[in-house]
């Protein structure tokens, strides 16, 4: 059964239904992630059908997400922010700690939660287009869906402190090289590249997707005798796998693929 929100759709892509596209679909609030889409990508991240192997998150228009949506923000009191934010982070959890590796196809805003969103997915593909922003500083208000944690691992405490501070804004470029996006690209192909690399991504063994996903981003914060010892643990489950046994004999026998020079 493929999910169905009123703001969220939800395509398979692939000849063997392997890439889950999700496209935030609220153009004229610029994607604006009201409670309700909030939970439609926790469901939908939660649900992924069995075939899919990766996924795609993309925004309808001319942005990718313009954050949080602020006329919902207004209602709330400390305890009901306080469980926004849990609600952020339960959502954002299943993308970043689901199952299967998350592309972020990013064009035009992306902002405060937008940002947190595109943070929490595993590649970000830019076209030129994009820009980056955390308003909260200027709004009043602090990051709530998991920015404090993820965006620092990507940029640095300094960078982040500096964009919410002094509301600087980062271009495509600038983003790149900064490590917001690992990829940039002409504008108008970012979806087209990151369906490129989510294909490529799931033609990979799923133990070894997901050892990436969940194994890396844990050692990063175990010392480091912690983190050789889980290495070996997951790198002796992930060669134990049938799929890593007939990948190192396809290549032994001539018919794995050869590392090319890029
Ligand atoms: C919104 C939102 C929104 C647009 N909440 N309604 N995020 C921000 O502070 C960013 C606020 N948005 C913007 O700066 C701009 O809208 C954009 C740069 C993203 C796009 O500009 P533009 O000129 O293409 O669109 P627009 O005319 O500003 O907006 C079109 C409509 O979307 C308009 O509504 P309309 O009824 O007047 O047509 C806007 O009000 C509406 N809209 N952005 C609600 N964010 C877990 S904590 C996370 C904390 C945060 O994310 S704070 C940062 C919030």
């Amino acid at each position: 059964m493929t999910p169905n929100f009123p703001d969220l759709s939800f395509e398979l892509r692939g000849d063997q239904q392997q890439i889950a596209l999700i496209t935030l679909n609220r153009p004229t609030k610029r994607n604006a992630l009201n409670d309700g889409l909030v939970m439609a990508l926790r469901d939908t991240f939660q649900n992924l059908p069995a075939s899919v192997r990766a996924a795609v998150v993309t925004g309808s228009g001319e942005h990718f997400c313009a954050g949080l949506d602020l006329s919902e923000l207004k209602e709330r009191d400390a305890g009901a922010g306080l469980q926004h934010s849990r609600l952020w982070h339960a959502a954002l959890n299943e993308v970043e700690r689901g199952r299967v590796p998350v592309v972020a196809a990013l064009h035009g805003a992306v902002v405060g939660g937008g940002l947190e969103l595109a943070s929490s997915c595993h590649v970000r593909v830019a076209d030129a287009s994009t820009f980056y922003a955390l308003p909260e500083g200027t709004r009043g208000i602090f990051v709530g869906g998991g920015g404090s944690v993820r965006i620092p691992r990507l940029i640095g405490a300094a960078r982040m402190t500096d964009m919410m501070l002094t509301g600087r804004v980062y271009n495509a470029e600038d983003g790149e090289r900064v490590g917001l996006s690992q990829y940039l690209v002409p504008q108008g192909t970012a979806l087209d590249k990151a369906l490129e690399l989510a294909t490529r991504i799931a033609s990979n063994a799923p133990l070894t997707n997901y050892a990436l996903m969940h194994a890396l981003p844990r050692i990063a914060e175990q010392p480091a005798d912690h983190g050789f010892f889980t290495e070996a643990l997951m790198s002796a489950i992930v060669q134990d796998a049938p799929e890593a046994k007939a990948r190192v004999r396809d290549f032994l026998e001539g018919r794995g693929a050869k590392v090319k020079k890029g």
